[in-house]
């Protein structure tokens, strides 16, 4: 799965996938109860080419670490194969695959991973200990978070691999709540991958 979410609408901010480098977080009163709500945006993980890069370049730069190894890319119309290098700034990469064909691209190209997703949904989730899941709601905008089932998974459709989806979500707090550092609340993403063709 290459879909991330993201902090902001302009999908310069991922959200971290388990290590908590860069958490969607929030401090709440735990003593009085309290919510939170925040936008949150579904895209596919991204970067930009740091280097003009030729037609025959093995080596990518990009701006920012992304992708794993083994994962298809695109940079415009062409598809490339990353052999090495996934999760740092540096890819070796195979190029033109899939029956695309190997072209210069201009520093700053976007650079996605190269799936479509069907049928995606997002849903508040609990890794750890007492099951909390029923502390986050997910809907498709604010209001609608009023009305969202608690623990409820929330259904976005289809989506692209150019586009966005984006979503709300809203954190409680139940009253007399402890102090604590809580890392065991989760949304997980669940879609239908498919190649671009
Ligand atoms: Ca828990």
């Amino acid at each position: 799965m290459t879909l991330r979410l993201f902090l902001d609408e302009a999908l310069t901010q991922p959200v971290s996938t388990g290590d908590m480098s860069n958490p969607d977080q929030d401090v709440f009163n735990g003593s009085d109860g309290d919510s939170k709500d925040r936008r949150l945006f579904l895209a596919n993980e991204r970067s930009q080419i740091a280097d003009a890069l030729g037609s025959e370049d093995n080596l990518i730069h990009l701006l920012t670490p992304a992708f794993e190894d083994t994962a298809t890319i695109t940079v415009g119309a062409e598809q490339l194969r990353i052999l090495a290098g996934g999760g740092t700034s540096s890819l070796n990469v195979e190029r033109g695959i899939n029956g695309t064909t190997a072209a210069t691209h201009e520093s700053g190209a976007l650079v996605l991973s190269a799936f479509n997703y069907r049928d995606c949904s997002v849903q508040g989730i609990d890794t750890e200990g007492t099951d909390e899941a029923s502390w986050i709601r997910v809907a498709a905008t604010q209001g609608e978070l009023d009305t969202a089932q608690p623990g409820a998974r929330l259904n976005l459709g289809d989506k692209p691999y150019l586009e966005s989806l984006a979503f709300w979500r809203r954190v409680t707090v139940p009253a007399g709540t402890p102090v604590q550092n809580k890392t065991d609340l989760k949304i997980r993403v669940s879609a239908m991958e498919s190649p671009i063709v």
